[in-house]
């Protein structure tokens, strides 16, 4: 399944990262690991997570993850005191919201709406779920039917994470991206069997206040492919996505973004712009990811907080340094005119090794602008029996690493540790290992990334040390 035609070299930009990582210089003294807390100490895993803070009341935080294999609904906890207590419990199990597969991603606004996409266990559609309780209670409010466009075929390789709906014959929307800012909702997903991307949103004027959502439209895409994406709204309602253009395989991708310059307005999305190359393809296999695989997980956010850096627009992705060596890396670039051009790229993950980073999340924070990036990071499984490893064999097992910047990415800080303990996938006895994507939060100062962990460091796995999966987060503080 490997494309071999897109395996581009990208030393030049990789050593321009090397050195721009030891120009910019590391402010920031190393920061302790903060205090875990284990979101759902439930049995089971809980895999591929979402969190959100809701910017009117920051104690008010939201995580939620899938529940892989055959269990029913989605996990949430919802915590009102920063996280010390949590409320618990499954939704989407045949519920107002449907049956939810998995795919679930979530996005608060400044009115304090929380909203909510998933995938459905038994249809192909992509809802939107709105919360207005501080994601206590939800309603669906809307159900957008994918539509395939007439015309455009159905490549002969080509993937999907999704639930697999097309199975039984209807289009079905893949990997659903959510981002809600100036007063409207979007999302995009990619229309499977086909590797067509879509967006739709709404206009919202205050809380539990939104209008109709648009019809689905085209976003156009570099060879009418793309994917394992994500959505986001700028300051002034402009919207725009990313995609990657391998689907399957191990090998490497392209980077795209397209743009609605004016989001709710009459203009679609424009031609699709060359972002970044990766070697990392749709379903690329290695130690830590070893029955799921990764994709590029390129992932957008903007400034919106009014501040120095405001209307800036930050991007992250998943790098494979050459194609196959699991020496997989955390890139970034920012834009300050919508993606009509980028910074150099830098690498930031400063680890000397040549271990696995993969699944990155970015969030700013649009209280102070800060930018906080989050992973999963191999770089202490050395195969050595010490602290990161697990198991005697290399680069296998995992901690959440991450580190933040206070001057719009100018510099950022040295990388720190945020779980406490070493978690193993293959230890989860299931084929989802973490999932296909982890994200994190930011907000008055504090940055939550989530990440799936069975180190039980906590010390109340109900499935005890190195077996299934719990959601954890963790408060940093950033001064
Ligand atoms: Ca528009
Ligand atoms: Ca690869
Ligand atoms: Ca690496
Ligand atoms: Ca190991």
């Amino acid at each position: 399944m490997r494309n071999r035609s897109l395996r581009i070299s990208t030393g030049l930009s990789l050593s321009l990262a090397l050195a721009l990582l030891v120009s910019v210089g590391m402010p920031v003294g190393a920061a302790q690991v903060p205090t875990n807390v284990n979101t759902s100490a439930r049995p089971g895993n809980e895999a591929e997570d979402a969190i959100a803070i809701n910017p009117t009341n920051p104690s008010n935080i939201v995580a939620m993850s899938v529940l892989p294999g055959p269990v029913r609904g989605t996990f949430e906890a919802v915590s009102f005191d920063g996280g010390l207590t949590w409320t618990r419990q499954v939704i989407g199990d045949g519920d107002q919201l449907g049956e939810i597969c998995c795919d679930q991603q979530l996005a608060w606004d400044s009115f304090g709406n929380l909203w909510m996409t998933y995938l459905f266990t038994d249809s192909g559609n992509v809802p939107i779920a709105l919360s207005t309780d501080g994601g206590l209670t939800w309603a669906k409010v809307a159900d957008v039917v994918p539509v395939k466009p007439k015309g455009v075929g159905s490549p002969k390789t080509i993937g999907s994470k999704g639930n697999q709906a097309h199975l039984r014959g209807t289009a079905s929307g893949d990997q659903p991206s959510i981002s809600a800012a100036a007063g409207s909702v979007w999302v995009s997903y990619t229309v499977y069997p086909s590797t067509v991307v879509q967006a739709f949103g709404a206009p919202v004027t205050g809380l539990g206040q939104l209008g109709d959502f648009t019809a689905p439209q085209n976003v156009p895409t570099a060879f009418g492919r793309g994917n394992y994406g994500d959505t986001a709204v700028g300051p002034d309602g402009q919207v725009m996505v990313t995609y990657q253009d391998q689907t399957v395989g191990q090998g490497g991708a392209r980077i795209y973004t397209a743009l609605d310059r004016d989001g709710l307005g009459g203009d679609g999305f424009d031609h699709p712009r060359f972002f970044a190359r990766t070697r990392v393809g749709g379903f690329d296999y290695l130690p830590v990811q070893p029955h799921r695989s990764v994709d590029a997980e390129a992932s957008l956010a903007y400034d919106r907080s009014g501040g120095a850096n405001h209307g800036r627009l930050y991007a992250i992705w998943t790098q494979e340094v050459k194609n196959e060596s699991d020496n997989m890396d955390i890139m970034f670039q920012y834009s300050d005119d919508d993606g009509a051009t980028w910074t150099s790229v830098v690498r930031l993950n400063d680890d000397a090794g040549t271990n696995s980073q993969v699944n990155p999340s970015i969030s700013v924070d649009q209280a102070t602008g800060f930018v906080g990036v989050a992973w999963y990071d191999a770089r202490n499984d050395l195969g050595d029996g010490g602290p990161g490893d697990t198991n005697g064999i290399p680069n296998d097992d995992v901690q959440l690493w991450a580190t933040f910047s206070t001057d719009g990415g100018a510099r950022f800080a040295p990388n720190f540790q945020v779980s406490a303990g070493t978690s193993n996938s293959s230890g989860a006895e299931s084929s989802f290992d973490f999932g296909d994507y982890r994200h994190s939060a930011f907000q008055s100062g504090s940055f939550y990334p989530v990440w799936s962990d069975n180190s039980s460091s906590t010390g109340d796995n109900p499935d005890g040390t190195l077996h299934q999966l719990d959601l954890y987060t963790a408060q940093v503080t950033v001064p």
